[in-house]
């Protein structure tokens, strides 16, 4: 098996394990290490200690190596023979998680997606916690639900492409090469792969991606393209001159949406454009452009850079030169919602501390999860009182950075939160969240999220909607009324740079940003490597225009300080 299959077995037992109810942390046991896997841009095969990667225990280090061997892994078989396998298609339906499935299954024995079209919402709504309305929500997404084919976390085409990218460029008749489509738009899901490469020995380049040893399949070969499959994923090499390199990895970064307006506005000038270069309108005569700066300059544009090619605005900014100065991961401070072993994490605060000291951060605030959250082991208020302590004893001893302890208090079902006041007045920091009642309808929600907000202890609201990327859609709320009331309150918005939350979403966080609402990129990370998924916060960020200005850990420690004294 490769990669990419045993990040989907490794899903597909979490997801049973779910379907069956059991405890949350072995859920996650799963889903961590199937995200280790995915990250890991070399096959399992090649790795002699699988308990080296980052969540990855004895158990899972048989589990994996089972996949990775072509053997059924003892617990998938198990769990395959006691739950029936349209199940698992059931969970992929929107506002259909696995416990969900799992309750349809025991209470209503419905086993496939066509059972479910076909069963009468009412007696799913006469299940204890199922409202009429989601009742009816889920029966029709399983009427119109077509089996389309999932798309990759950024995270994992990331590793995946750059593993490529890298085979590519050390190649000697590769003179230039780079990422393009929507892994260099960084968009937050990928559907395939695509590299362009400037070369004058194209067929020799060509001829050695074919004969990779990443690749699994060749599609296509001809003197300047090669598309294959690696990993399960679609990969597509372009090839030309250096001379007209530009226009190429122009085209093939896309969006569609962009290139479309550009060549609109292109012909208005009498100006053709292609992936081979600019021509004069009518003459098919297409000069080659080696550069995408000189390309955007011939047009009389500002570079535009490729995480805003989307069409929403960047055309009328270049031309009036009023692109935004977006943040970069070298903006960044600090992390401001990191977790430890007091709660979920696997990090100590000292491996965690050291980690960002390494990462070069001026400071770092520990929030680990509540009382209520018994699943993710929240911590008692004399449990968090020994560990304020602790931090501040880590403090002491680390000179380079400074460590502060916060909480990701949950927001309970009434919007109250789950500590006193008196002790979220002793944190340095509060990052409020949902974590339970998802399903409250967006009424409900947007004004339980909406008292918290007006708390005056709650710094940021950790990913404001809930979804889970491939997993979970978002739950209900009036996203618009939240990002009013922040601005009002003086509150910021989290943007959640964990793989698979990449929570707010881009149009939402351009809204904040428009509306005066600071914004949070937090990792959320649970162990040390999590910390570098700061960059996949920051890109989604850039996508959202936003200037480092408007991001809070991007102030240094000075102003970081006085913002935290100044209180909200
Ligand atoms: P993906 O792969 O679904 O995540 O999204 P992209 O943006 O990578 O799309 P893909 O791989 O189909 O094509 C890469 C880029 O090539 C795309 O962003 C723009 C360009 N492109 C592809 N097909 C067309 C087309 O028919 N017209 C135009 N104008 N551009 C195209
Ligand atoms: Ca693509
Ligand atoms: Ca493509």
């Amino acid at each position: 098996m490769q990669n990419n299959d045993i990040v989907r077995a490794l899903e597909t037992i979490a997801t049973l394990l779910e379907i069956k109810d059991e405890p949350y942390y072995r859920v996650l046991g799963y889903t961590r290490a199937a995200e280790s896997v995915a990250a890991l841009g070399r096959p399992v095969r090649e790795v002699e200690d699988l308990k080296k990667l980052p969540h990855v225990g004895g158990t899972l280090a048989e589990v994996i190596r089972d996949l990775a061997e072509d053997r059924t892994p003892q617990i998938l078989a198990e769990l395959a023979g006691e739950i029936p396998p349209g199940l698992v298609e059931i969970t992929r339906l929107p506002s259909v998680g696995p416990r969900t499935a799992g309750r349809l299954w025991r209470e209503l024995e419905v086993t496939s997606v066509e059972g479910l079209a076909e069963l009468e919402p009412a007696r799913i709504a006469g299940l204890k916690g199922f409202g009429k309305k989601s009742a009816e929500k889920m029966v029709n997404a399983a009427k119109t639900y077509n089996a389309t084919e999932r798309r990759m976390l950024l995270h994992t085409a990331t590793a995946l492409g750059e593993h490529l990218l890298e085979f590519v460029r050390s190649h000697p008749a590769a003179e230039r090469a780079a990422l393009a489509g929507s892994l260099r738009r960084m968009k937050e899901t990928i559907g395939d792969l695509d590299i362009v490469a400037a070369s004058a020995d194209p067929q020799s380049l060509a001829d050695a991606f074919a004969e990779a040893p990443f690749v699994d399949e060749v599609l296509a070969h001809g003197p300047k393209k090669v598309f294959v499959i690696s990993n399960g994923v679609e990969a597509d090499l372009r090839i030309v001159e250096p001379e007209a390199y530009g226009a190429l990895l122009h085209h093939f970064t896309g969006s569609q949406a962009h290139n479309i307006v550009l060549r609109e506005r292109a012909v208005k000038m009498g100006v053709n454009i292609s992936e081979y270069g600019l021509a004069k309108a009518g003459t098919g005569d297409y000069r080659p452009v080696a550069d995408e700066e000189e390309l955007y300059a011939r047009l009389d544009l500002a570079y535009i850079p490729p995480e805003l090619r989307e069409d929403t605005g960047e055309l009328e900014a270049a031309e009036r030169g009023t692109l935004p100065d977006l943040v970069e991961v070298s903006d960044v401070r600090g992390d401001l919602h990191v977790h430890t072993n007091y709660s979920d994490g696997k990090g100590t605060i000292e491996s965690m501390a050291e980690a960002a000291i390494a990462l070069g951060y001026e400071y770092l605030v520990f929030c680990d999860h509540s009382q209520s959250l018994r699943v993710a082991n929240g911590l008692s208020p004399e449990r968090l009182k020994a560990k304020m302590r602790a931090v501040r004893e880590a403090d002491e001893k680390y000179g380079e950075i400074h460590l502060l302890c916060g909480s990701e208090v949950d927001i309970l079902k009434d919007g109250t939160l789950d500590y006193e006041d008196a002790l979220l007045a002793e944190l340095d920091f509060v990052v409020a969240a949902v974590h339970t009642s998802f399903g409250v309808g967006e009424k409900a929600m947007t004004e339980r999220m909406i008292r918290a907000i007006n708390n005056p202890h709650v710094n940021t609201i950790a990913h404001p909607t809930g979804r889970i990327l491939n997993r979970r859609e978002p739950y209900e709320v009036d996203v618009s009324r939240l990002i009013k009331e922040a601005a009002a309150t003086n509150t910021a918005l989290e943007l959640n740079s964990y793989v698979d939350r990449l929570d707010l979403s881009v149009p939402y966080v351009r809204e904040a940003m428009n509306a005066g609402v600071r914004i949070t990129i937090d990792t959320d990370a649970h162990d040390e490597t999590a910390l570098s998924f700061m960059k996949y916060g920051v890109s989604q960020a850039r996508r959202a225009w936003v200037e480092k200005g408007s991001v809070i850990n991007c102030m240094s420690w000075t102003e970081f300080e006085k913002y935290l004294k100044a209180g909200k």
